[in-house]
């Protein structure tokens, strides 16, 4: 047999490796199509919330719920490698929440997604958020259907994750700098960190928020209703 070759390239000492999971995303690229195709027939907002594991995706998501839940018909998926604990904390904020337990798989797929729809009344929803599991590397190469992706970034974190993880923030639309309350007790630059991340992607709209502090929270809830008034003048407009 052939021997595959595994890298290409050497740049300083290190090595890149091929993408050997074309095909894979090639199938989920045909399941998120469906996905797109069924939100966009039921003018549903579908967001997906990436980040690293514990950049604060749950606690904002619960107070999103709090803040829009009786202006926007809303509904939650949530994946997680083992436990219930996110949805649970969902639907103790009043938002309709459906945990993916993926079994040790570190994103959503597609496909998981497409399944838990079957289980989601979704008549009347206008938001469907996906809380992707928490890892900055994998969920950035499978699409969901999504229309947009939101990327949460910790203070905690550090500000050199955007160029050592760049696809997730190429591939996102809103970056999201959480935890800024606590900037005081950090060497975190948010400066260096929109820097770094609009030059992935010039286009990333950056909010910088504390959902704990209360900062930001309103300029991203005002971003979401935005989004869910488009969709709803697209679906009235397709009646008329
Ligand atoms: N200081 C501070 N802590 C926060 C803030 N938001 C969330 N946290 C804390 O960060 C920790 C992780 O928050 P979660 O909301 O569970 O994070 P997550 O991204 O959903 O975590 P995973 O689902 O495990 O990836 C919790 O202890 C939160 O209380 C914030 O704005 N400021
Ligand atoms: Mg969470």
């Amino acid at each position: 047999m052939e021997k595959v070759q595994k890298s290409t390239k050497a740049a300083r000492g290190t090595v890149t490796c091929d993408n050997t999971t074309m095909h894979l995303l090639k199938a989920n690229d045909f399941v998120a199509e469906s996905i797109r195709k069924q939100m966009a027939e039921q003018n549903i907002l579908l967001i997906n919330i990436t980040s690293s594991a514990g950049s604060g995706k749950t606690t904002l998501l619960q107070e999103t719920a709090r803040r829009i839940g009786d202006r926007v018909n809303m509904k939650i998926l949530v994946g997680d490698l083992e436990t219930e604990r996110d949805a649970d904390r969902l639907r103790d904020a009043g938002v309709d929440a459906l945990q993916i337990v993926t079994g040790g798989i570190c994103h959503l797929e597609a496909q998981m997604v497409w399944q838990a729809m079957e289980s989601l009344d979704l008549e009347g929803v206008e938001l469907l958020v996906i809380e992707n599991v928490g890892n900055l590397v994998c969920p950035a190469s499978f699409d969901l259907g999504e229309d947009y992706r939101v990327t949460l970034i910790a203070t905690t974190e550090g500000d050199d994750k955007p160029k050592k993880y760049p696809r997730m923030f190429l591939t996102s639309e809103m970056m999201l700098v959480s935890k800024v309350d606590l900037l005081e007790h950090l060497p975190f630059s948010v400066e260096a960190v929109v820097a770094d991340a609009r030059d992935v992607n010039p286009n990333l709209k950056v909010i910088e928020i504390s959902t704990i502090g209360n900062i930001g929270i309103d300029a991203w809830c005002d971003w979401l209703l935005e989004k869910v008034q488009e969709k709803r003048t697209a679906k009235q407009e397709a009646t008329v």
